[in-house]
């Protein structure tokens, strides 16, 4: 690499600005046809000639003026010059501008050719792929902008194509490109040194024009589009160079070829299998792009190669079976009974279409002979989503096995053409690769290009040229190829896969192909692409061409072909078989992460308790003094940062806590039992509201920062507190990836406030409200959702809690079941888990509570600042649920009025409410800090103990947003109709909160007097 790195160009860095100029105007011509080449300035008359005549000149002056590669340059082309017979005539320029001069006219003449080639040569690097065969069909073009380049010389203009006798009477001059270099017919045989910034020489320095086209025609004009040269690193362009140019790199041996046709034969005929069994079902095969699976194939084996020993993929829909049975191995048999209708579902849960699960299988690379470990996660059919949950995953399991570099695990993700280019989570996901918190040192993208998205063009589905230009922020490579040609596929993977190992950096393989039947077996084609399905159904299949290929050229004979076909054919019928004596579907089997040893041997929880969630005084003073402190020397804080430092010693010194240091200590007692915890999300390290302070900065010495939880224990786990980029949908998806690789971590989210979650509602819906349900995935990932109404405007109030309330799946009628594990029972069934703090003692604990469960579900903590004041209630020893009224109403219950049951932080306002109006003795007051599942057994006792009471729920959100639709049903099953429960709070409403400070305040005071209105509800009826 040191070598490649000292390759500038030979003609200095003056030269290369004086090419990218020429660059510049030839990028501004769209086409040929849309503007004649005769209309350009030639770059001859203008920049570049003069400048070099200027060089030249100066040099004849004195060979020390100019620089010592121009010297070189000059010297090496006068020697050339003295014996070239090639030159009849000086170039005109040089006649108008200077008396003629012959050596001086022929030496100028070929610097310029020099530099014309030169820029062809780029031109070429460039702009190549525009002229590339992508299109197996050849009937779309893969480019949107598809264009010749007026640049390119290519064996069009030397069929004459842009010949124009008219234009050019002079039969020696040519047209075209040809013109716009001011390239003459004998200059094809002419010899031109190469420039270092290209490898189609090989081991030679020089080539004649015409062998230097057909080299750089053969290498970006055919099977393979490259688009590399928006890479402003010289080393990886010179890298990709090198790949492609080299002659003859494209060489396979008879044994690669029959692997390469053996993974054709099973890509195709797997497909034929399903299609002859379950001619009726929907499986989006393959058919079209079969090639996708010999090319994930070598992406894995020349990982395997490089030392990878665990790949984690993400697709979607089509072909998922396929790479399935084919790429990561699953039983055949397991496959096909997911066809069977009449198998029973073994476990519990709406379970998924076959084409969405996921799967994990350790073995060994057949071509490496080493372990790998493939696993292909589990997606909802929502496109792309699944991107950041892979790279989350992958992060997680570098994490754990201490592999900074990605030398052992990788990610590798599939999409289609119309999602990459469509979906946002593509480009939020590309912004987190290099990213020092969320990197996972490269990941190789395919895209199943087919040229269609459902029943929609590419030019009606995207305004760029290319379905994958998406990648080009972040200065990926992109390789498009003609999925019809299996061997280009193959050595552009193997390039990708040694890409990603060499430079740890993302990478494209896009498989320009055609989708063979309709968006699904079902759907029929030709109501909309007529004409492209004609061309289909003509085209012969990839398969066929290449055996043809192969046997033509005696690399395999026909009877083997045939053999390899009937041997699939007999391991996928006596797969078929045996699937027929299945007699339960386990969905159980076709897992994406197992957690090996945290469940028992059937998958269940070991036990059904949770410990106590306090900890030791001593503990929590360490912690807290940790908290307070600076741990490394000579490192200077800000002042403002010093005093709540301060703060914080005195109140670990008074045994109290604010939410910031409930927080710390929940972390720092977890990981001193060996829990990784991490904490990601916009601005989270310092925090949102200035309260969290888990990275100090050095004030005087730049990028010197300091994590005091890391300096808690020697023998402590890890603690990451990463700010993520400003997205939502890929970094929550990414720390669910992340939550999904362990369950011996505390992995959370936090949102800025808690309505921005509202774009990452794909992930909260299709993954973690759903995912055990569908794939039987446990997931612990917490979402911190700051919500409260402070009259800070419809924005910044309300994290939505109705949504998640709505999508809770307790049943709201059934009457539960009392029995002595019923709090852990309860919420082993939710599917998630929604808490309200209205004491960072609740939080505290209800952090502690999620890693000490024996299984995972994820909770979202909804929080608010608390003011100061409220924090001086000491950590209890677990969780409460529920916190009953404890005051002096709570002495004499019978006599009470009215109970009020509520939620988070109007409790405070409630309290004072009572106080000033002095019904200390009359209403009790009942906080919920659990709301989902929902703690019946606490709230029937709570409300039998004030057996006389009228009981109100009251919050300080909308009506038809907070908790009260969700409460009230439950209250009605718990309670029966005769204690109904009457609401208290904002009316309904559009917005989640006014932006006005006074409206605000006048709703606020107008819920409290009712609150507290103890004839506010007589003579109504519920
Ligand atoms: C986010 C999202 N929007 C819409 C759909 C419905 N849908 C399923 S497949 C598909 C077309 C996908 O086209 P492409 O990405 O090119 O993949 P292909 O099916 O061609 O392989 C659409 C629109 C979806 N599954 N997800
Ligand atoms: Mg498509």
């Amino acid at each position: 690499m040191s070598q490649l790195r000292l390759l500038p160009s030979r003609l200095g860095a003056q030269a290369t600005r004086l090419l990218a100029a020429r660059d510049g105007l030839v990028i501004k011509m769209r086409s040929r046809s849309s503007m004649p080449p005769t209309t350009f300035p030639s770059s001859r008359g203008r920049g570049s000639a003069s400048y070099v005549e200027e060089m030249y000149f100066a040099w004849l002056e004195n060979p020390h003026s100019v620089h010592k590669s121009w010297d070189s340059f000059f010297r090496n082309a006068s020697e050339e010059a003295s014996v070239s017979p090639v030159h009849p005539q000086p170039p005109s320029v040089i006649q108008e501008s200077r008396p003629a001069v012959s050596s001086r006219a022929k030496t100028s003449k070929l610097v310029e050719d020099h530099l014309a080639v030169q820029s062809l040569i780029r031109a070429y690097q460039i702009r190549g792929h525009h002229v590339a065969q992508l299109d197996p069909l050849g009937i779309l073009d893969a480019d949107l902008d598809s264009f010749v380049p007026s640049d390119l010389i290519t064996t069009i203009d030397k069929l004459g194509e842009s010949w124009d006798p008219s234009l050019s009477p002079d039969s020696t001059k040519l047209t075209g490109a040809y013109a716009f270099y001011d390239l003459e017919e004998a200059d094809l045989d002419k010899e031109f040194q190469l420039p270092t910034t290209t490898f189609i020489g090989g081991s030679e320095n020089t080539l004649s024009l015409r062998e230097i086209i057909r080299r750089l025609e053969s290498t970006y004009c055919q099977h393979i589009g490259l688009e590399f040269m928006f890479i402003n690193d010289v080393e990886q362009c010179q890298w990709i160079r090198q790949k492609f140019e080299t002659p003859g790199v494209m060489q396979f041996s008879s044994e690669e070829k029959r692997t390469l046709l053996a993974r054709l034969v099973r890509s195709m005929r797997f497909e034929d299998f399903l299609a002859r069994k379950w001619s009726s079902e929907k499986r989006f095969g393959l058919e079209g792009c079969e090639v996708m699976i010999p090319a994930l194939k070598t992406i894995i084996d020349k990982s395997s190669e490089m030392g990878i020993e665990n790949v984690i993929l993400g697709m979607p829909h089509r072909g998922r079976l396929n790479v399935l049975a084919n790429v990561i191995r699953k039983d055949l048999e397991q496959i096909f009974c997911q066809f069977d209708p009449k198998l029973e579902a073994a476990d519990e849960g709406s379970g998924d279409v076959k084409y969405h699960l996921g799967m994990y299988h350790e073995r060994i690379n057949r071509v490496t002979n080493r372990n790998i470990t493939l696993s292909l996660v589990a997606n909802p059919s929502h496109l792309e989503a699944v991107d950041p949950v892979v790279q989350g995953k992958t992060k997680a399991e570098q994490f754990y096995r201490g592999d900074a570099q990605g030398r052992k695990v990788m990610s590798i993700l599939v999409h289609g053409d119309a999602a990459f280019a469509g979906q946002g989570v593509v480009y939020e996901t590309f912004h987190l690769s290099d990213l020092p918190s969320y990197t996972t040192n490269g990941t190789v993208h395919v895209v199943v290009n087919n040229q269609i998205g459902f029943t929609t063009d590419p030019r009606m589905a995207r305004s760029s040229p290319y379905p994958t230009d998406v990648a080009r922020v972040v200065n990926a490579p992109i390789f498009h190829v003609n999925a019809d040609d299996p061997e280009a596929v193959i050595y552009v993977c193997s390039v990708a896969a040694e890409w990603r190992n060499t430079f740890n950096k993302d990478v494209v393989v896009d498989l320009v192909c055609y989708r063979r039947r309709g968006h699904n077996e079902m759907d029929e084609p030709m109501f909309t692409q007529p004409l492209m399905y004609k061309q289909i159904h003509r085209q012969v299949p990839v398969l066929k061409k290449y055996a043809d290929k192969l046997i033509a050229e005696g690399t395999v004979t026909l009877q083997e072909f045939e053999e390899e076909i009937a041997k699939y054919d007999r391991i996928c019928e006596e797969a078929y078989g045996r699937s027929k004596d299945k007699k339960i579907l386990h969905i159980k089997h076709w897992l994406d992460s197992p957690w090996p040893g945290f469940f028992n041997v059937d998958g269940e929880p070991k036990s059904m308790t949770c410990p106590t969630t306090g900890i030791p005084e001593d503990m929590l003073t360490h912690i807290g003094n940790v908290a307070s402190s600076v741990p490394l020397e000579d490192f200077k804080i800000h002042t403002g940062l010093s005093r709540i430092l301060r703060g914080r010693a005195d109140m670990t010194k008074k045994r109290t806590v604010d939410w910031a240091l409930a927080e710390y200590m929940a972390f720092g007692s977890l990981l001193k039992e060996g829990i990784h915890v991490r904490l990601s999300g916009q601005d989270v390290e310092r925090g949102t509201f200035s309260h969290r302070h888990h990275v100090l900065h050095d004030q005087e010495v730049d990028r010197r920062t300091c994590v005091p939880m890391n300096h808690l224990w020697p023998d402590q786990a890890p603690y990451t507190v990463c700010n993520s980029s400003l997205s939502e949908y890929g970094v929550l998806g990414f720390e669910l990836g992340y939550a999904m690789a362990s369950p011996n971590a505390l992995v959370l989210w936090e949102a800025q406030f808690g309505d921005f979650h509202n774009t990452a509602q794909c992930i909260i819906d299709q993954f973690i409200s759903t995912g055990q349900a569908k794939w039987v995935r446990h997931n612990g990932i917490v979402l911190l959702l700051p919500h409260g109404m402070e009259g800070m405007g419809p924005e910044h109030s309300s994290a939505r809690p109705e949504r998640f309330l709505q999508m809770s799946n307790d049943d709201s009628d059934a009457y539960p079941v009392f029995t002595e594990d019923f709090e852990v029972s309860q919420l082993y069934d939710c599917n998630w888990i929604v808490v309200n703090c209205s004491t960072p003692a609740s939080y505290f604990h209800v952090l502690r509570r999620q890693i000490l469960l024996p299984f995972r579900k994820p909770p979202l903590p909804l929080w608010v600042l608390i003011p100061l004041m409220y924090l001086t209630r000491p950590l209890g020893t677990s969780f409460q649920r529920v916190i009953p009224e404890d005051g002096i109403v709570a002495r004499s219950p019978e006599q009470v009025r009215r109970l009020i049951f509520c939620t988070g932080k109007v409790y405070y306002d409630l309290v004072k409410e009572r106080s000033s109006q002095g019904l200390e003795e009359q209403v009790a007051i009942t906080r919920l800090e659990q709301i989902s599942p929902f703690p019946f057994d606490l709230i029937k006792e709570e409300a039998e103990k004030y057996s006389s009471a009228e009981l109100v729920w009251c919050q300080e959100e909308h009506k038809n947003m907070g908790y009260y639709d969700y409460i009230s049903p439950r209250f009605m099953t718990i309670l029966g109709p005769s204690r109904p429960i009457w609401y208290v709070g904002r009316d309904p409403a559009a917005a989640p909160a006014t932006g006005n400070r006074n409206t605000h305040l006048v709703s606020l005071r107008k819920f409290l007097d009712t609150a507290f209105n103890l004839k506010a509800f007589e003579g109504k009826t519920f």
